[in-house]
């Protein structure tokens, strides 16, 4: 480096960049990328193993901008370093269809590891690549850091208690969190809302703690950093860097205000004065710019890693093994069937359920620990972070990841199952207990409303399987699904066993299961109750009401069915009805506003869970009574048409 260009003017580009792109845009955060330019120009500059000419190589070290909100930083940083981000993208911040969005979207190639935005979520994703890296690691033995960026907002977010405590228990050691401890969120000095012992609290967790490290001097951000790398052999670290939000912004320095707003264009000139910085916006001095390009390009592998892996199974034997397969189970203990045939590219886990989910295959699955490397992952009771956790191993590539928890929990998971799909993850969900089914654990453990909320949620798919052969078809999407996640919705109580099917035909997500050359009426549903299903079929034909039944375990991939055969399946002059124990709403878009739908909407209660669904009106003569009055069908009992 230009031994005149010091590591402070590195760090003021940076903050010039922050400052002209919030400018521009009118809008977004300028204090925390001011508050931590000194601490990336010295990770980037110093420390990081990076070649933006291979920015996808397996070799890189990783960097997670956990405060989202930071991401000017982030793209400055980017954009001096050589990356695909330029100053184009810079001006055009916040803008429909940018290169750099309001918070940073998934992009490796130009540096973004993961999207980030929704606080503490990016620490989760920090450990997930962590652990994966340790797991790659110990194949190569090659040294894989990562590094996460996060604030006082991360870290009072549950999410990164929940994954800071499994990381110290498994002991990442390759993980470095750089706390950017500026005492400062929205609504001003967190001393009224956060007082806790840091130190003490990731201490308690397991964690190398590096205290009150200056934020602004190069010197000590270096030597921290270096400090860490070279002492923590078994705990992963924390570096409390104590900085100021708005660094140099007159007035502002130190204060909310200076959190999430543009300074305006004196108080942007003023604070470039500061710095002793003028010039036209986005314009860096030549000697500045090269010093920041001039780093040596580390010589990195051009791996990517796993190029995404691709399990290699042969669907058709298995789903000829399924049909072959003559009890009645769980659609839970199908699912464990299938998984303990699946190749060993997972890196599973559960949330402290593991015998109630069913996910660990018994002959394979070895667990993480502190000193064992295995391919299972107890996550404890920390749903939330496990989903996390998984965003940022399926954001790795080496492994694809596969959570289990009840349905009901799937809420504490939700924001990061939306982040998966945000972020076109392959997660598997695999999500058991799925109704009212579950008995006598009641209503807080029934889920009502959460398959629609789950449904709702776009680029994810959502199967809720009736039997074991359906089990395998899903099974077969979710692992074919490269670029979203899946949630496998699973009962704990037995379902019955159909007739055997094409494979093809579930590969519809919806399907006659029971055929009927000219129905009166068209019956869909899922999971378990296809079965209750043909026994409402059976009565209404016993009263010459002909039906004809659909199962759609996965409305995602119905709906991407051409129209014809959508048209075929649910003729629109039939009438139709939808049985689910389950919230009504996603039911009408298929039966119609003249359709009935037979769901839950309201919450279950404590009881054997036959007697539940009786209760909640899961019963063959209740739904005979309500399709009869809906429909005006005449009943003729006994005569055949
Ligand atoms: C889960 C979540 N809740 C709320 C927000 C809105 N939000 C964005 S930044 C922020 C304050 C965070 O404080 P800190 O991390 O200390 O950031 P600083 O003000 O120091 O930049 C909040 C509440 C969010 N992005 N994510
Ligand atoms: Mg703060």
């Amino acid at each position: 480096m230009n031994e005149k260009i010091r590591l402070v003017d590195l760090a003021n580009a940076v903050r010039y960049i922050a400052i002209d792109m919030v400018e521009a845009a009118s809008s977004g955060h300028p204090g925390a990328p001011l508050g931590m330019a000194d601490i990336a120009a010295v990770l980037w500059k110093e420390v990081l193993r990076y070649n933006p000419d291979v920015p996808l190589s397996e070799d890189r070290d990783r960097v997670i901008l956990s405060n989202g909100h930071a991401c000017a930083m982030l793209y400055a940083v980017l954009y001096l370093a050589g990356y695909p981000i330029h100053k184009s993208d810079l001006k055009s911040f916040r803008q429909v269809g940018s290169k750099t969005p309001g918070h940073p979207e998934r992009d490796a190639k130009a540096g973004i590891e993961v999207a980030t935005g929704p606080l503490g979520q990016g620490v989760a994703n920090a450990v997930g690549i962590a652990l994966t890296r340790r797991l790659k690691s110990n194949l190569d033995q090659k040294d894989y850091w990562v590094y996460c960026f996060a604030g006082d907002g991360c870290l009072m977010e549950g999410v990164s208690y929940e994954a800071c405590s499994l990381a110290g228990t498994l002991g990442l050691q390759n993980l470095i969190l750089l706390y950017d401890a500026n005492d400062i969120s929205i609504d001003g000095q967190t001393t009224g809302w956060f007082r806790e012992d840091i130190p003490g609290r990731f201490n308690s967790q397991g964690w190398h703690v590096i205290s009150d490290i200056d934020g602004h001097d190069p010197d000590a951000i270096k030597d921290a950093l270096m400090y860490a790398k070279n002492t923590s052999k078994v705990k992963p670290t924390i570096i409390i860097f104590k900085t100021k939000i708005g660094k140099y912004v007159p007035d502002w320095e130190g204060k909310a205000i200076a959190h999430g707003q543009p300074l305006g264009k004196d108080r942007a000139i003023a604070t470039k004065q500061a710095m002793q910085m003028i010039g036209e916006p986005f314009e860096i001095k030549d000697d500045v710019l090269k010093a920041w390009r001039s780093h040596p390009k580390e010589r990195l592998s051009s791996d990517v890693v796993g190029a995404k892996v691709r399990p290699v199974i042969d669907w058709e034997a298995l789903f000829k093994w399924a049909v072959a397969q003559g009890q009645d189970l769980a659609t839970r203990a199908s699912s464990y069937q299938v998984l303990n045939q699946l190749p060993d590219v997972f890196l599973g886990g559960c949330a402290d359920l593991t015998g109630s989910v069913l996910t660990k295959y018994p002959d394979n699955a070895k667990v993480n620990t502190k000193d064992s490397i295995g391919n299972y992952i107890d996550y404890g009771v920390r749903e939330f972070a496990m989903a996390a956790i998984a965003n940022g191993i399926a954001s790795d590539g080496y492994k694809i990841p596969y959570v289990g928890t009840f349905l009901i929990f799937s809420d504490y998971a939700k924001n990061a199952i939306r982040m998966s799909a945000l972020m076109d993850l392959q997660v598997i969900y695999v999500l058991t207990h799925d109704s009212i089914g579950l008995g006598e654990d009641g209503p807080t453990h029934q889920p009502v409303e959460q398959l629609s909320m789950l449904r709702a949620i776009p680029n994810l798919k959502v199967w809720r399987p009736c039997d074991l052969e359906e089990v395998v078809v899903a099974w077969q999407s979710a692992c074919q699904s490269v670029g979203s996640p899946t949630c496998m919705v699973l009962t704990r109580q037995k379902t019955k066993k159909q007739k055997p099917r094409l494979m093809s035909a579930i590969k519809k997500g919806g399907y006659e299961i029971k055929p009927h050359k000219k129905p009166d009426l068209i019956i869909i549903a899922t999971g378990s109750e296809v079965g209750l299903a043909h026994n409402v079929a059976d009565h209404l034909d016993k009263i010459n009401i002909g039906v004809k039944i659909v199962s759609m375990p996965c409305i995602e991939v119905f709906r991407e069915q051409s129209k014809r055969y959508k048209e075929d399946l649910l003729p629109s002059h039939t009438p139709k009805i939808a049985i689910e124990a389950g919230a009504s709403q996603p039911w009408f878009e298929w039966v119609g506003s003249d359709g009935l739908v037979i769901g839950l909407d309201h919450f279950g209660m404590s009881g054997p869970g036959a007697e539940v669904f009786d209760h909640c009106g899961f019963h063959v003569e209740g739904i005979v009574k309500k399709v009869v009055h809906k429909f005006d069908f005449v009943v003729c009992e006994g005569e055949k048409k």
